[in-house]
C-alpha cells in the first residue's frame, strides 16, 4: 500500500515579491508532477499537510485553474486545515473558504480531528488522522494535538499543521518539541506549516516528518538550497517506510529567488517585501499581527477565553467583508 504526502502548495494567482519566475505555473508544473508520480505509483490516497492555497478566498480562476489539476488524480486526495486556508487563521471559517468549497464538492477531503480513515488492503489496515491548525495549537498541552491513539489498525499516520520541531526555537515562537509528544501511537506523523522542514527524526521507533513545503515563498537563504520534495509512503507486511522524492520540475533556488541584495542586506529587506506583498494579497499580514495582538493582550490581562474567542471570530468575518469588497 502506498501514499504521497505533500505540504504547503499556498496556492496562488500571482508571484510574491521575490520570485524571478511565473510562480503560478511552476506551482502547477510541480502539482502535475505529484499527481503523476501518484497516478503512476497507483497509491491508495494523497495527503496534504495544509495551506492549500496561500489566502482563503482567491479568485475562482486561480482556483478553478488549480483544483482541475488535482482533478486528474485517480486516489482520493485527503487533507487538513493550514492557517492560510482560513480567515484570520481561525478554521471555524472553513465553510466560507475556497478550501471548504473544494471540501464540499469532494475535490480534497479535509479529516477532522477526532475523525479515523481507514485504507484496507491484502489485510493491512491502516489509519489516518489529521489536525488542523487553530489559535491554540503549540501553545496548549501538545499531546492534544500531536498524539493520537491507534484504533484497530496495523498502521497509524498522523497530519498536523504545526510548528514541530526536533530541537527548541526562538523564544517567544510557539512550537512543539518532538520529544513533549513521543508518547503518541502514529507510526509516522507527518508535519507542515514549517516550511523549512526538520531533519527526519526517528523516537521509540515512531517517525516525525515534515518534507518542507512544496513552494519557496522567501529568499531566505535555507530556501534558496533547498529542492521541494514529495514523500512516498509504503506499508508492506504491517510495516511502514518511507523516502523523500525531490521535485524533477522544481527549478533551482538561485534560479527563482531574488537575493541581488547581497546576503546582509536580505533580512531586513524581505520582512519588508513580505509585509508589502501580503497587505497586497488582502491584508493577511496586518490580520496576523492583529492576532499575535489579541493572544498577547488576552494573556497579559486574563481575559477569558470566551471573549477571546469573539473578538477572533469578529475580526475572521472583517476580513471576510474586506476580500469581498476587494472582489
Ligand atoms: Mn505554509
Amino acid at each position: 500500500m502506498r501514499f504521497l504526502f505533500l505540504t504547503d502548495t499556498h496556492i496562488r494567482g500571482t508571484a510574491p515579491a521575490n520570485r524571478l519566475d511565473p510562480f503560478p505555473e511552476t506551482l502547477k508544473l510541480k502539482l502535475k508532477e505529484a499527481v503523476a508520480v501518484a497516478n503512476e505509483l497507483q497509491v491508495e490516497a494523497v495527503l496534504h499537510g495544509g495551506d492549500v492555497f496561500d489566502v482563503p478566498a482567491p479568485s475562482p480562476s486561480v482556483v478553478g485553474e488549480f483544483l482541475s489539476i488535482f482533478n486528474a488524480l485517480q486516489a482520493p486526495l485527503y487533507g487538513i486545515v493550514g492557517n492560510h486556508d482560513v480567515f484570520a487563521h481561525n478554521p471555524q471559517t472553513l465553510d466560507r473558504t475556497m478550501l471548504g468549497l473544494a471540501n464540499k464538492l469532494g475535490v480534497i477531503r479535509i479529516i477532522h480531528p477526532g475523525e479515523r480513515i481507514y485504507f484496507e488492503k491484502k489485510g493491512q489496515r491502516v489509519q489516518v488522522t489529521g489536525q488542523h491548525f487553530h489559535l491554540d495549537l503549540d501553545r496548549r498541552d501538545p499531546t492534544l494535538d500531536y498524539c493520537v491513539t491507534k484504533e484497530q489498525a496495523d498502521v497509524a499516520i498522523h497530519l498536523v499543521h504545526g510548528m514541530l520541531l526536533d530541537r527548541p526555537f526562538i523564544e517567544g515562537v510557539a512550537h512543539t518539541l518532538i520529544d513533549q509528544i513521543v508518547q503518541t501511537e502514529a507510526d509516522l506523523t507527518l508535519c507542515g506549516h514549517n516550511h523549512l522542514g526538520f531533519p527526519d527524526t526517528i523516537k521509540d521507533g515512531k517517525m516525525f516528518v515534515n518534507p518542507g513545503a512544496l513552494v519557496r515563498l522567501s529568499n531566505h537563504p535555507r530556501e534558496i538550497s533547498r529542492t521541494p520534495q514529495l514523500v512516498l509512503i509504503e506499508v508492506n507486511d504491517q510495516k511502514l517506510s518511507y523516502r523523500k522524492m525531490p521535485l524533477r520540475s522544481a527549478p533551482h533556488g538561485k534560479d527563482v529567488l531574488d537575493r541581488s541584495q547581497g546576503e546582509e542586506a536580505i533580512y531586513r529587506e524581505q520582512k519588508m517585501r513580505q509585509v508589502v506583498d501580503q497587505i497586497r494579497q488582502a491584508g493577511q499580514f496586518q490580520y496576523a499581527n492583529v492576532h499575535e495582538l489579541i493572544e498577547q493582550l488576552a494573556s497579559r490581562e486574563g481575559i477569558e477565553p470566551a471573549v477571546r474567542q469573539i473578538v477572533l471570530e469578529q475580526i475572521a468575518q472583517a476580513q471576510e467583508r474586506l476580500e469581498e469588497e476587494n472582489d
